[in-house]
């Protein structure tokens, strides 16, 4: 498996980097091709060259659109040194074998960043280059494909101090970083021309305007621009105020996350979930989601993640909320819950996150892509010696959930599919959890055993001192802190378990 390069294609936009690799390159007697531009400056570095028109027969045409994009040159790259009729049609058409190829692709990204003409930036679509790179990472078996700069170092070693050969190992590795430079060039592609339709799509997000009463306050104006109908039929209740229609927004995004799974209720106060609860009624889950913070689901706005039954209602119907929203509520269970005349019911109908976060800044908008990554199993590295239980994941996975909804800086505390208390918004970590813990004592938990999620990572080991002596056993975050191993080696100390993510989760 192990390779010597005899032949190389070299074609690169930036010229940079190359003239100690062309000349090593010649020093172990590699033949070098290379198109038009390249060519001229690996002569200009003294060193021999064969122009690939030398194989096509075939000038550059079309002002370069067409230079390597020929049976001869693909053949070259493509053909399997095990295979007998692969060889024998090399011999056939006289096809060289090349075993090397470095690219470095037309600059796509750049030339859009500069505000370059839709034409500019159209000719800057590599067709060749990006050709030349997908065939060399197919056939690693026998070829080395060097895809950018950035390898030209790892490039050198390999001709300097293993005399221009390579294992196996490091053709599929570079193969791998080929596929990774292709999908992102094409993305890049795609980006742009689905720009037209991203726009349309925003745009039609904005409308139509729905005045509202007021804004955050009394004295604020304000007008929803948006389709509240395309996601919610209102059954019942007062019109909806700015502040509902933000806790609306939080619940129906923070209940995505549970959709399709068993019975689970929420509770949210100020776009913060205040108690949930997943159990196997949504009745019991609807209680035990209370229990969570019973003085905070005051005036709370309620979601249900399945349909709300006479048993729950009547339940819900002792509490004072705002609004109640549900896929479906039962006859009896409307009944019940339209005895209160404003007490706002939906019926939750289709909703998809939007894949476009806006807020207003500085008087323009900022844009960002949502967060959609949920935390799953296989995300998870144990980083101390104790592993977590399967209720523990369970219950980690369960708090990291909240914890993405929940504003920054947040602590979350779970046990048994229960939210038991979280810190939200808090300035500092060491205080959100100061405040989970104070909550969850003052509302009757016992944290013996419970799980901690972090939205991000713990700088100082203070954070899991507080969760081991407020009863911890097992803590999930990101990692990723210059000064993780403090706060592993503290849980390795106790005794406890603490899983990363690699996914931070700030919600500001
Ligand atoms: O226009 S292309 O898509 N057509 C081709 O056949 C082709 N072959 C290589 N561009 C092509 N290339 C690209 O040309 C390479 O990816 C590289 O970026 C550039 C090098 O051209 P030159 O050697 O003439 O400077």
């Amino acid at each position: 498996a192990q390779h010597k390069i005899k032949s190389a294609l070299i074609s690169v936009f930036h010229k940079d980097g190359l003239t100690p690799v062309v000349k090593a390159l010649a020093q172990q007697g590699v033949q070098i091709y290379s198109t038009g531009g390249t060519q001229k400056f690996i002569e200009e570095q003294g060193v021999k060259v064969t122009p690939v028109e030398d194989i096509t027969s075939y000038p550059s045409i079309l002002g370069g659109r067409v230079k390597t994009l020929h049976p001869k040159v693909f053949g070259g790259i493509l053909n399997r040194a095990e295979n007998q009729s692969d060889q024998n049609e090399l011999s056939e058409f006289e096809i060289p074998q090349i075993d090397l190829v470095i690219v470095d692709l037309y600059p796509f990204e750049k030339t859009l960043a500069s505000g370059a003409s839709e034409q500019d930036i159209i000719e800057k679509i590599d067709i060749g280059g990006i050709s030349l790179i997908r065939a060399a990472a197919k056939n690693y078996k026998d070829v080395l494909c060097v895809s950018n700069q950035t390898q030209y170092q790892e490039l050198l070693h390999l001709i300097e101090n293993q005399e221009a050969s390579t294992s196996l190992q490091q053709r599929k590795k570079m193969a791998m970083e080929a596929f990774q430079v292709s999908s992102h060039y094409d993305t890049a592609i795609f980006n742009y021309f689905s720009k037209d339709e991203e726009q349309a799509r925003f745009k039609s997000s904005f409308q139509p305007q729905k005045k509202l009463r007021y804004g955050e306050n009394p004295h604020q104006e304000a007008s929803f621009y948006g389709d509240f109908d395309e996601v919610f039929e209102k059954l019942h209740g007062k019109e909806l105020s700015y502040n509902n229609l933000l806790d609306v927004d939080a619940a129906v995004q923070l209940m995505h996350e549970f959709k399709g799974e068993a019975p689970t209720f929420a509770i949210l106060k100020h776009n913060n979930a205040c108690g949930l609860a997943q159990r196997e009624t949504i009745a019991q889950a609807y209680t035990d989601a209370l229990a969570g913070d019973p003085v905070s689901a005051f005036g709370g706005i309620l979601i249900a993640n399945t349909e709300i039954d006479a048993a729950t209602a009547e339940e819900i119907h002792k509490l004072f909320c705002e609004v109640v929203i549900a896929p479906s509520f039962s006859v009896e269970a409307l009944e019940i819950l339209r005895g209160k005349k404003n007490r706002v019911l939906l019926i939750l109908k289709n909703f998809e996150p939007a894949n476009k976060i806006v807020r207003s800044c500085l008087n323009g908008i900022l844009v960002q892509g949502r967060d959609h990554i949920t935390d799953d199993a296989a995300m998870l590295k144990t980083a101390t010696e104790k592993e977590a239980s399967a209720r523990e994941v369970s219950d980690l996975l369960f708090a990291s959930k909240i914890c993405k909804h929940t504003k920054s800086n947040t602590i979350v505390l779970a046990k048994n599919n229960q939210l038991l208390a979280s810190g939200t918004g808090q300035t500092s970590r060491v205080d959100a959890l100061n405040q989970a813990v104070a909550k969850a004592k003052a509302f009757g938990f016992d944290l013996n055993e419970a799980v901690m999620a972090s939205d991000a990572f713990f700088p100082f080991p203070d954070c899991v001192e507080i969760a081991y002596n407020a009863g911890i056993s097992s803590v999930i975050q990101p990692g990723g802190s210059i000064k993780d191993q403090l706060s592993i080696d503290f849980c390795n100390e106790k005794n406890i378990s603490m899983l990363m993510t690699g996914t931070r989760h700030f919600k500001h």
